[in-house]
């Protein structure tokens, strides 16, 4: 291998849904069934290299320092494979990533570590950044990682069976709206039931998965009119109900898959109580897990965060601004 081998190196954050994506239109090629809108979450980085070397037989990874699961290489590889037959190279290679969260913080790291890896696999294949082919790639791996390539707010349009193209697009950027995202962490350790294999599960049993698909793209839309209009209680509004809606066809499956925890719906609450209240703006959201995640101005996150610590069951609360996409380093 000659000496001018690039290592491709690459930061990406995580993302939190604010309209949700649940369920495939196209498992084989992992295409959304539903529109889904996300925001960029700063503090919250993965940063992953990929090394070719000529001494390897198969790919490597190292997972915050530590060999990953076999299963683990093999979805890596798949992505690597992608990128190899675009740019014609052979080499096998060894990928490093790092999660930068605060500790066991709860969080997927699936969205920034796939984008990371396909933005430093591109680069370590001698292929030029492009956004939206960076994007397209991250979304065969993990469909929310094709929203961490770009910063601010983000839209995954819904896939038509085929479409292998598809990719992230850039909503509106970090400076448009200083919103907050206060997650109120509320258990430790990984979740029972994967999002790749909930969605499925669902898709195959819930009697309200199709209803779910019907009014998934309305609340979008909805979310999407209130982010540009920087209106907080029209994103807030549709997001809880994107989050209801997804976690009712979820619960409505056979067996159902109940992702909250006590504390959950506790900090859903006290959410909804701070609200009506008049003590602050703001709305909650959760994903395929039992942490609650709460949306407010900047102004507020101190005082949102002080009362969802306060709730029973909830272990601690992160604040995350709208941060940057996918680097380069
Ligand atoms: C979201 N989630 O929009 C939704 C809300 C979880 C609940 O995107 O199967 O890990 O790898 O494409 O990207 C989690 O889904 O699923 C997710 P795959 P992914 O954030």
């Amino acid at each position: 291998m000659s000496t001018t081998q690039r290592i491709g190196r690459a930061r990406a954050r995580a993302n939190i849904a604010l309209a949700k994506y649940w369920g495939k239109a196209d498992v084989e090629r992992n295409l959304p069934a539903v529109p889904s809108i996300s925001m960029t979450l700063d503090p919250l980085t993965t940063e992953t290299s990929v090394e070719p070397r000529a001494d390897l037989l198969r790919d490597e990874l190292i997972l915050n320092g530590t060999p990953a699961a076999a299963v683990e290489v093999a979805r890596a590889t798949q992505l690597l494979d992608r990128v190899r037959a675009e740019a014609g190279v052979h080499w096998r290679a060894r990928i490093e990533s790092q999660n930068h969260f605060p500790t066991a913080s709860g969080l997927a790291s699936s969205a920034s570590g796939f984008a990371a890896l396909a933005a430093a696999a591109r680069c370590a294949a001698g292929l030029p950044f492009d956004a939206a082919a960076t994007s397209a790639l991250a979304r065969r791996s993990s469909a929310s990682a094709a929203r961490s390539v770009y910063g601010g707010y983000v839209e995954l349009p819904a896939g038509l069976p085929g479409d292998d193209a598809l990719a992230a697009l850039p909503l509106a950027p970090v400076e448009h709206w200083g919103l907050c995202i206060v997650v109120a962490v509320t258990a430790e350790g990984r979740k029972a039931v994967g999002s790749t294999d909930g969605m499925t599960h669902t898709k195959l049993t819930s009697p309200y998965y199709d209803a779910w698909v019907e009014a998934a793209p309305a609340l979008a839309a909805e979310v999407r009119a209130g982010i540009l209009a920087r209106d907080l209680g029209q994103v807030g509004r549709a997001m809880e109900q994107s989050t209801l809606a997804m976690h009712a066809c979820a619960l409505a499956a056979a067996p159902g898959l109940i992702y909250f925890q006590p504390a959950t719906l506790a900090a859903f609450a006290r959410v909804r109580a701070l609200r009506s209240e008049r003590r602050a703006e703001v709305y909650a959201t959760m994903d395929a897990g039992p942490h609650v995640k709460a949306l407010c101005h900047a102004a507020d996150a101190t005082a949102v965060s002080q009362a969802l610590s306060e709730v029973p069951g909830v272990l601690r609360t992160i604040l995350a601004g709208p941060g940057p996409g996918v680097e380069l380093v």
